[in-house]
């Protein structure tokens, strides 16, 4: 599993040094602040680790369609603060399906009961008696983003709060508002199954377990896009559905905001972004650097390209592109062009044909379509050739596949049902 391959992956998986590496930036995260002091208006000089329940404090994006895009713009944006620190580090998932207790160390998480202690403890992400300090009423006039909270607490429930089958539901959602709201619930109980700080919506993001969280809430979103021959959910007009036209409303400071998917992106896209056409929430409130002095304002909705491609999970269906001189493309004679014919090694075993259609407008890709044994290949050779099973061409396809120093050979007629044959060993070296 090579760091540094841009790959979000299950926590548990991760090394333990790698691991460090990530405690560590989230840890550095806290030593570099934004412009500005603490008596500013907007405040400055605020961590970029404090940043995270600021800009969390400022939206309340629950309960509403922007949801699962808004939240997916805020880890992708820390994985990027991550990445200033350490370029090679990815962010990582729990995968909630599964007991998290072997991740609340003192070595990494922190305590999965009452205080969460080190690493946060030292690092200051909490300070017992800090005066000021952030209280955790967002609604309270004197709370300011720039003290430290007075402490940061836990109370794992025992096991696991949700099932494979709840996860395969969530994936199997017919339609974005069923996924929203499927997702929703069992984001809901995770939060309440690690309990304390990060159970309470206007506190979650003191604690850096919420990321590892969140990266999980956002692989399950990116899983049922990625699904075979679903490509429409990763189309920006189509993956929200009848969502795709809901606009902001409601207030922030009632703690009911209800943000659209037309709504922009706050506070990245700046408190005065929002439009009569996008609908408004009120009472949105500047958040630096995405507001004067620095302007660094970026005006995104939910429909962004950055935010409606997820970005890579271990879990996605993946294959092993050829990276040697395998002839695993070819033209074919299929269709009046000639399609394009191509055939990989799957990674749990097996291969899958893969083919282009040379005359349909887009030029649509086909596949996977896997066939063959369940050996794990290491590269392959494909052709046409002028064997043909229906008599009269175009062409049966002809493949040898190696696995190790064993070659195999199938071949596919060119007739329907379009079968493959093999394999047929033609020799072990
Ligand atoms: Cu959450």
């Amino acid at each position: 599993m090579p760091i540094g391959d841009g790959i979000r992956r299950n926590i548990a998986a991760v090394s333990q040094s790698e691991r460090n590496r990530l405690r560590d930036a989230m840890i550095a995260l806290h030593h570099r602040s934004y412009p500005g002091g603490r008596g500013d208006t907007p405040v400055g000089g605020v961590t970029y680790w404090f940043k995270q329940d600021e800009i969390h404090a400022h939206t309340h994006v629950h309960g509403c369609p922007a949801f699962l895009p808004w939240h997916r713009e805020l880890i992708n944006r820390f994985e990027d603060l991550l990445r200033e620190v350490d370029p090679m580090l990815s962010l990582h998932y729990w995968d909630w399906t599964t007991d998290p207790h072997s991740l609340f160390t003192s070595a990494f998480m922190g305590s999965a009961s009452g205080d969460a202690g080190d690493p946060w403890l030292s690092a200051g992400f909490y300070v017992p008696g800090a005066t000021p300090f952030r209280s955790d009423d967002e609604f309270d006039p004197s709370n300011n983003p720039f003290d430290p909270p007075r402490d940061l607490t836990r109370s794992v429930g025992s096991g696991a709060p949700i099932t494979a089958s709840e996860d395969a539901s969530i994936v199997a959602a017919a339609t974005f508002p069923d996924l929203d709201n499927l997702l929703t619930g069992a984001h809901n109980s995770a939060h309440g199954f690690i309990g304390g700080t990060i159970g309470n919506a206007h506190t979650s993001f003191r604690d850096p377990f919420v990321f590892l969280l969140h990266s999980n809430v956002d692989r399950l979103f990116a899983t049922r896009q990625k699904q075979p021959a679903q490509a429409w959910r990763l189309n920006p007009a189509l993956v929200y559905g009848t969502d795709s036209t809901t606009q902001g409303s409601g207030d922030v400071q009632s703690g009911d905001p209800f943000w659209g998917i037309l709504s922009p992106l706050e506070p990245w896209a700046g408190a005065g972004a929002q439009t009569p056409a996008t609908g408004i929430v009120a009472n949105v409130q500047a958040t630096r650097p995405w507001a004067p002095p620095e302007n660094e304002q970026v005006a995104k909705d939910s429909t962004h390209p950055t935010v409606v491609s997820p970005r890579d999970y271990d879990s996605f269906t993946r294959v092993h592109l050829p990276t040697k001189n395998s002839n695993s493309l070819s033209q074919s004679r299929f269709g009046a062009r000639g399609n394009f014919e191509m055939v990989v090694p799957l990674p749990a075993g097996g291969l899958a044909h893969f083919w282009r259609n040379n005359d349909a407008p887009g030029l649509p890709w086909s596949g996977p379509f896997p066939f063959g044994s369940s050996d794990t290949y290491d590269e392959v050779a494909l052709m046409q050739s002028n064997f043909s099973s229906s008599g009269f061409g175009p062409g049966n396809l002809e493949l040898v596949a190696r696995t190790g120093n064993r070659l195999d050979f199938y071949w596919r007629d060119d007739a329907s049902p379009l079968t493959w044959h093999g394999p047929f060993t033609i020799a072990n070296l």
